[in-house]
């Protein structure tokens, strides 16, 4: 039985959990850069866990949005980022919601 108590107890004697969750070992941070209206690098390989780091340099604002709508960076004003994990392995084709002809591609392995 889980009494608040026990939980109490626990909750003191333990690190938070997600200190316990499993996490890759190697997980790594990698950049997009958003610049005169490209995505560099174009096509980016990264491992299930990883997370993407999408930096806006343009004037203009720009989104970084799967095409499928499985993910979303939200609106990125000048100088502004946003950072996704990618923990599903898969490719994603992603765009630009206000630019169609902004294309990228994440494939995570
Ligand atoms: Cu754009």
């Amino acid at each position: 039985m889980f009494t608040r108590r026990h939980f109490i107890f626990t909750s003191l004697a333990l690190p938070p959990l997600s200190v316990l969750r499993p996490r890759p070992a190697e997980a790594a941070q990698h950049k997009v850069r958003i610049q005169s209206m490209q995505f560099t690098p174009a096509t980016l390989v990264i491992k299930a866990g990883d997370s993407v780091v999408f930096e806006n340099r343009d004037a203009l604002e720009h989104t970084a949005t799967a095409k499928d709508g499985s993910w979303d960076s939200g609106n990125l004003r000048k100088g502004k980022s946003a950072t996704l994990i990618f923990d599903r392995k898969g490719e994603f084709d992603y765009i630009c919601r206000w630019h169609g002809g902004m294309r990228g591609k994440i494939r995570v392995e």
